[in-house]
């Protein structure tokens, strides 16, 4: 079975909320659509009372924590902030395992338990050594959205990460950079930021903008993920109805995921 987690949270967000009407739309486009394994889906609803984003991580991981016997799990946004604790819900299930980040925002800023953000993912599973920088690499980061503090910061924490420009100069690169990252894991962890896609694409979420992934491009980058046979678990966050087009955010979300979950064994 798979387990899919709603997750309706958009406290986090930096910019324009909104994302945490996402979950069930996403679901309701995924579930009109005919894929393998539909019939293996396992829904939950996360009802968070908290609206303190410290506390309803709190929630999430709780939740998610009593649910633990999936081979599959896919955890629908809500804004980014939500990664750090679905991953350490379920980090303990995962051998040896490897977050992919395909983002076009590093989300490694500072914080503190009254500041945490859909930015400070990263920062917090690596402050609290829920992961090594090894353990991590981004693909997508934007010059231009991104400070130069942030970069430095990137380096110092000494993660790899893949810039949008050198997928748009030299994908076969790229293509073989994540294939040896993968290596040297047993399972991955995939966490899609919508943001990262083309706005042309992508309207809908949280933080578009234009020279952002095209369809293609995240399609590839998915294929060779699902190629290691080593992905885990996924989640997809930031797609904000609000501020959509036709639908066409949600519709693109529901399609990643099914295209994923029908080729889980
Ligand atoms: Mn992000």
């Amino acid at each position: 079975m798979i387990g899919v987690f709603l997750i309706p949270f958009d406290k986090g967000v930096i910019s324009r909320p909104g994302s945490k009407l996402a979950p069930n739309k996403i679901k309701s486009y995924l579930m009109n659509l005919n894929f393998k394994n539909k019939e293996i889906l396992k829904f939950f609803e996360i009802e968070l009372e908290n609206f303190d984003t410290y506390k309803a991580h709190q929630e999430i991981y709780n939740f998610i924590k009593k649910h633990l016997n999936y081979e599959f799990y896919v955890f629908i946004g809500g804004d980014h902030s939500i990664t750090y604790a679905t991953f350490k819900a379920i980090n303990s299930t995962l051998k040896n395992p490897l977050i992919i980040n395909i983002d076009k925002h590093f989300d490694i800023r500072d914080w503190s338990f009254d500041n945490i953000s859909s930015g400070t993912s990263f920062s917090r599973l690596l402050d609290e050594k829920i992961i090594e920088p090894k353990q991590l690499i981004e693909i997508g980061i934007m010059d231009f959205y991104n400070s130069d503090y942030l970069f430095q910061k990137a380096k110092n924490y000494g993660f790899e990460f893949i810039k949008m420009l050198e997928i748009k100069k030299n994908f076969k690169d790229v293509i073989k950079k994540i294939e040896e990252k993968m290596k040297n894991f047993d399972s991955i962890y995939l966490s899609i930021d919508i943001d990262v896609m083309d706005s042309s694409i992508c309207p809908g979420s949280s933080a578009s903008s234009p020279f952002g992934l095209r369809q293609e491009e995240i399609f590839e980058i998915i294929d060779l993920i699902i190629s290691s046979k080593k992905l885990k678990a996924l989640d997809i966050v930031e797609t904000n109805p609000l501020v959509d087009f036709d639908d066409n955010t949600s519709k693109f979300s529901a399609l990643i995921l099914a295209y994923i979950i029908s080729q889980i064994k």
